[in-house]
């Protein structure tokens, strides 16, 4: 086996164990529920009433039971059957947001910028990126724009140890604008590829934090009107339907171009990807499932699809 198939089994085995939460969820009820009698309209119901205990959303729910529902009225059916529905229908809702993070070389450097709530991964998916992005041959910069902890600047810096990158820092306290400001003339002077941004985790609701970011972004632009080229929003997986109103809400203060879902490789909830990616239709670049530099994969829609439904064994 070369090491790219293990590598991809490595990352299915932690995915579908991550997924596990949601998938047996979903497998067990629906066992429950369908072994006993013939499929009618209740049953429908509650099948549906399992998938959006599973964070898939109305809309996806609906679909999929009414999927169920074709041709296999006051008929015995199999859980199997049902799953394979729900991994074909989840297939279809991801399969339009599966899409790579393009590095769009006629912007030097192409600025990225990386928000999200406290915690979900920013700063380690920053890490892991500045690493790929090297391996792909460009020159990356990271900036340590969560002014606020010095061990936020500290935890940058050891990525860019860790990955050969130089990190932009100013003083804990500084203001995170100026401090994008400066590290984006920096990397254009250095004629770099790639200009991470690291900020400051904060709650969608604090309008305060929010605005604070929407003046980071328009500071960027007086460097280079294009920039920022891409925005990342970072959703921890485990967090389930606060996701939504994240994407709402950063969307509208930063205009998040594309997400990144992280701690999938823990206990997650990743059905809330599904309902986001049904309303909001932002690509997924990539899933993060552990802590370490190679563990950020790009996103797939059907691994991530056969994982919720739990319909391949890991
Ligand atoms: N298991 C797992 N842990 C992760 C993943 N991504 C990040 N983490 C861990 O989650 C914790 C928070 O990650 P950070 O990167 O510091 O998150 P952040 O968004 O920068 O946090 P703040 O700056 O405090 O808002 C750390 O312990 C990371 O190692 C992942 O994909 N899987
Ligand atoms: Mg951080």
């Amino acid at each position: 086996m070369s090491d790219t198939e293990n590598g991809k089994t490595s990352w299915w085995r932690r995915l579908s164990s991550g997924l596990k939460r949601t998938s047996s969820q979903i497998g067990t009820a629906l066992t429950d529920l369908i072994s006993k009698r013939k499929l009618d309209r209740a049953m429908l119901e509650e099948i549906e009433d399992v998938l959006l205990r599973a964070d898939l959303g109305t809309e996806v729910a609906a679909r999929i039971a009414a999927a169920v529902g074709e041709g296999r009225y006051d008929k015995m059916i199999a859980a199997s059957d049902v799953k394979e529905i729900v991994a074909a229908e989840v297939e279809k809702v991801l399969a339009p947001v599966a899409r790579p993070l393009t590095i769009d070389t006629a912007h030097k450097p192409f600025v990225v910028l990386v928000v999200g709530v406290n915690g979900s991964g920013k700063t380690t998916t920053i890490g892991k990126l500045s690493a790929r992005f090297a391996a792909e041959g460009r020159s990356v910069m990271m900036a340590a724009g969560d002014t606020f902890r010095a061990a936020a600047i500290e935890q940058l810096k050891v990525w860019g140890d860790r990955t050969n990158t130089p990190v932009i820092a100013g003083a804990q306290g500084s203001d995170s604008a100026g401090l994008a400001f400066n590290a984006l003339t920096a990397a254009k002077e250095q004629g770099r590829d790639v200009l991470l941004i690291d900020t400051a985790g904060r709650l969608q609701n604090r309008a305060e934090l929010m605005s604070e970011l929407e003046k980071v972004v328009r500071v960027i632009k007086k460097v280079d009107v294009s920039a920022p080229h891409a925005v990342l929003l970072v959703l921890d997986a485990t967090v389930g339907q606060n996701a939504l109103s994240q994407v709402e809400a950063f969307t509208k203060t930063a205009g998040v171009t594309g997400l990144v879902m992280t701690k999938l490789d823990g206990t997650a909830r990743g059905g809330i990807l599904v309902a986001i990616a049904e309303k909001h239709k932002l690509p997924v670049h990539f899933v993060g499932v552990g802590e370490g530099v190679d563990d950020l994969a790009p996103f797939t829609a059907r691994d991530f699809a056969k994982a919720i439904a739990g319909t391949e064994a890991a």
